[in-house]
Order: structure tokens, then sequence, then C-alpha cells
């Protein structure tokens, strides 16, 4: 079994500096479980353009307010603690973070660990990241 805390993630390799949000990433593909878990801040007043396309990722927002914009429709959805978005069709969008917003995300395939966003908001397939 595996135990951890956020106090064992911050300030390793696991707690991932990306700008506009900070990632701390509890369980990563090392772990063997198949997914990861990130508890990730968005810093209040940033927009974050994102499209995995090479993973699905659900988001469970637990402090916070944050607005997911789909592009190229427009369409919004509001995200508040106790609200989860997923993205299953590998979606296009911006995230307007209005305040400091914690979200609880698991990454399907998981996240290496030395992900960052590329320039278009896409983490690398798994096979081409390196940790
Ligand atoms: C939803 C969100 O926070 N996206 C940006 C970062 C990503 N979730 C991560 O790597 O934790």
């Amino acid at each position: 079994m595996l135990v951890r805390s956020l106090t064992d993630i911050k300030g390793t390799d696991a707690d991932v500096e990306g700008g506009n949000w900070n990632s701390r990433r509890l369980l990563l593909a090392g772990d063997g479980m198949g997914f990861s878990l990130h508890d990730t801040i968005l810093r209040e007043g940033t927009t974050t353009p994102i499209h995995y396309q090479n993973h699905l990722e659900a988001v469970y927002c637990i402090e916070g307010h944050a607005t997911v914009e789909l592009v190229p429709s427009g369409e919004k959805f509001e995200i508040k603690p106790g609200t989860v978005y997923a993205l299953n069709l590998n979606d296009k969008h911006l995230l307007h973070a209005h305040v400091d917003t914690r979200m609880v995300c698991v990454f399907n395939p998981a996240v290496v660990g030395n992900e960052v966003h590329d320039e278009n908001g896409v983490y690398p397939a798994p096979a081409q990241a390196t940790s």
C-alpha cells in the first residue's frame, strides 16, 4: 500500500510549477495505478488554454471559483466546490480562475511526473515524457 501526504510532495520534483498553476502530483505513472492524481492550485485571475489530446482528465473542485469555456463553441460552465468536470472527449477549453482555485485532478493514462503544458496546452503522450 502507498500512503503519501501533500507535505511529502511539496518542494520535490512532483511539485510542478506551471505558471498559471501549481500541480502537486500525489500519484504518478511510476506508482502503477493506471492513473495519476494531482492536487492543483489555479492562480487567481489566470486563463489557461488546455487541450489534452493524449489524456482524459477528471477535475473535482474543492476550493475557489472557476469557469471552463469550451473552444471553439464558447459554451461556459461554472465550477465551484463540489463540481466535477470530465474531459471525456479530449475537449479543448479555456480555464478561467476567478480566485485561487483548488482542483483534484485525475489523468488517464497517468502523467509521468515532469509534464507541463506545451504551447498548445497539451501534455505529451506517455512514451515521450521523461523524468
Ligand atoms: C484543471 C487544471 O488544473 N489544469 C492544469 C494543471 C493540471 N490539472 C495538472 O497537471 O495538475
